[in-house]
């Protein structure tokens, strides 16, 4: 079987997508790593896990619209079946969203519906909630308000701060993103109506794994 082929997509540190690379799944071949940030600390992780890097500055674009344009023909030289968002951190246009419909995810630092948006953690710390965790999903030209495929809960501890919280919120999106690929590459998963089907089954609400 032809193994799974993958593009993500990235900013910063790229601590999911070294969860990605660490799966070592066989059936998944990770094609490419983009970033819109040269100083991305992920791309030399991808480096030296000799999978090819790429970089588009977003700045000297005068458009969103011109500068997706321009993602769209990088990404699409690698032919990927999924693109997945791991800390990219530009908003898409709907045309590039709907030109990867079925087969753009993200990974989203909350319990989706709650948080979209930035600095969830802030904000959750704020309301004094005491669940919290992360959200894979698919995504469509509304803000985080895609389909969700799998969520992860984690407790909120009363001496948490933003970074004690973040870090235990990372450590469930790099158990449920490679996950989420892995049935990708098994071929469990589909977006129709802006749904999703695991194994032909409607998930009528978010699979959660519970990692209490
Ligand atoms: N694009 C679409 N159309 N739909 C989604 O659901 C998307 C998306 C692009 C990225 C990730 C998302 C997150 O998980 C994501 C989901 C960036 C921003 C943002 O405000 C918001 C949400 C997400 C990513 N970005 C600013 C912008 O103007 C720039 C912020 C910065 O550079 O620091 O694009 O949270
Ligand atoms: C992750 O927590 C991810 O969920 C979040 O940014 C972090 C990236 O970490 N994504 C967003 O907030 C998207 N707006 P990483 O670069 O180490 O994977």
């Amino acid at each position: 079987m032809n193994p799974l082929r993958l593009v993500v997509l990235i900013s910063g540190r790229g601590s999911n997508l070294t969860a990605l690379i660490d799966a070592a799944n066989p059936l998944v071949q990770l094609s490419a790593v983009i970033s819109n940030q040269a100083e991305a600390k992920g791309l030399l992780t991808a480096q030296a896990a000799g999978i090819p890097t790429a970089v588009l500055d977003h700045r000297p674009f005068s458009s969103r619209l011109a500068f997706d344009q321009a993602l769209q023909v990088l990404i699409d030289r690698y032919q990927p079946e999924v693109v997945a968002l791991a800390g990219f951190m530009r908003i898409l246009t709907p045309e590039l969203v709907a030109h990867y419909r079925g087969r753009l995810i993200n990974i989203h630092p909350s319990l989706l519906p709650k948080f979209k948006g930035l600095h969830t953690h802030q904000r959750v710390l704020a309301a004094g909630l005491t669940e919290h965790g992360a959200s894979v999903h698919f995504v469509t030209a509304e803000l985080d308000g895609g389909p969700v495929i799998l969520q992860a809960k984690v407790p909120v501890l009363p001496q948490d701060d933003e970074d004690s919280l973040a870090a235990r919120v990372l450590m469930a999106e790099h158990k449920i993103y490679p996950q989420v690929i892995h049935w990708f590459a098994q071929g469990r998963i589909r977006l129709e109506e802006n749904q999703v089907f695991l194994d032909d089954q409607l998930i009528q609400s978010p699979v959660v794994l519970n990692l209490e």
